[in-house]
């Protein structure tokens, strides 16, 4: 769907004008958009979730650990596919109100994608670096985004998710280093051409909520503070937008899944080519572990 198709739906909570915004600037931010009652249900499977992390020495397909991670002084970085891990989650992410969020912005049908929780561990919680999603994983069009729902409070200090606003509507950059090999982050000589002195660093109280292009230029700095950052994230795309088949990571359950609406009758295609992805069936690390070029699983 074209953004003036979508616009021409009545959105379920948007303002016209906020989603005018996300359309030429990329990016929404939401203070304080989830409450109370959806944070302290999300928070009780979390933290028992970290609690689960602590006895393991190495990450494994749901648990992503720092490599200085111990029982005692855990260090998650990210808890993968949190939506098919408890009905919580499930619920929150298949039918919650980031949901409408969604549909707003990518029109009444509406796919699942994918989930994440990157928790940004205090004291020193892993950077990502500047990249786009979409060459992760390729659509036939680029409707997909990423709702982001930060768990607690975010200032500066903490690493807070940076964009560069308008970049979703500029070059898609190739992720693969010099040598051939997947990076997932801008090669070092792309950084100076990425107006990165643009940076919106997207903060607020607990609650809030950030959602992003998957074309957006976008990455985050070490949480240097003594509280972490957990940061939920999940993807949605319109109907219309069909993914690559080898991009789809084997054993994550609801991919491609319509949430909203109905299959697409007709595919949309943009004509921009995207980067294609190494082939993920074969086997995925974390933006974590490939950024910061630890050894594949
Ligand atoms: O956690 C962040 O700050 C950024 C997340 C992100 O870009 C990713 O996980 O792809």
């Amino acid at each position: 769907m074209k953004p003036e198709q979508i616009l021409s739906h009545a959105p379920k909570v948007l303002s016209q004008e906020q989603r005018e915004f996300y359309f030429q600037h990329g990016y929404l931010q939401l203070e304080s958009f989830i409450g109370p009652d959806w944070l302290d249900r999300l928070w009780t499977v979390t933290d028992r979730l970290i609690a689960e992390s602590r006895s393991l020495g190495t990450s494994n397909k749901v648990f992503d650990l720092e490599p200085n991670h111990t029982a005692d002084n855990p260090r998650l970085r990210r808890i993968s596919q949190p939506v098919q891990l408890d009905p919580v989650f499930e619920e929150f992410g298949l039918r919650g109100p980031i949901v409408d969020l969604a549909e707003d912005l990518v029109g009444p049908d509406v796919k699942f994608h994918h989930s994440k929780l990157n928790m940004k561990w205090s004291g020193g919680g892993e950077e990502v670096k500047w990249h786009q999603d979409i060459q992760f994983w390729p659509h036939t069009n680029y409707s997909p985004l990423t709702i982001g729902l930060y768990m607690d409070d975010v200032d500066d200090e903490m690493g807070p998710m940076g964009i560069i606003p308008g970049s979703h509507k500029g070059k898609i950059y190739d992720l693969y280093g010099k040598d051939g090999n997947w990076v997932g982050a801008l090669d070092d000589d792309d950084l100076p051409r990425a107006s990165l002195d643009k940076a919106v660093w997207l903060k607020g109280p607990r609650g809030s909520i950030t959602i992003h292009n998957c074309r957006m230029l976008h990455g985050s700095m070490i949480n240097s503070s003594t509280r972490g950052r957990p940061l939920l994230l999940h993807t949605y795309a319109s109907a219309d937008a069909m993914i690559m088949a080898d991009s789809v990571v084997t054993g994550v359950k609801h991919t491609d899944r319509i949430i909203r609406g109905q299959r697409a009758k007709w595919i949309h295609f943009d004509t921009e080519p995207c980067l294609n992805p190494p082939d993920w069936s074969k086997g995925y690390t974390s933006i974590f572990a490939v950024q910061q070029e630890e050894a594949a699983e």
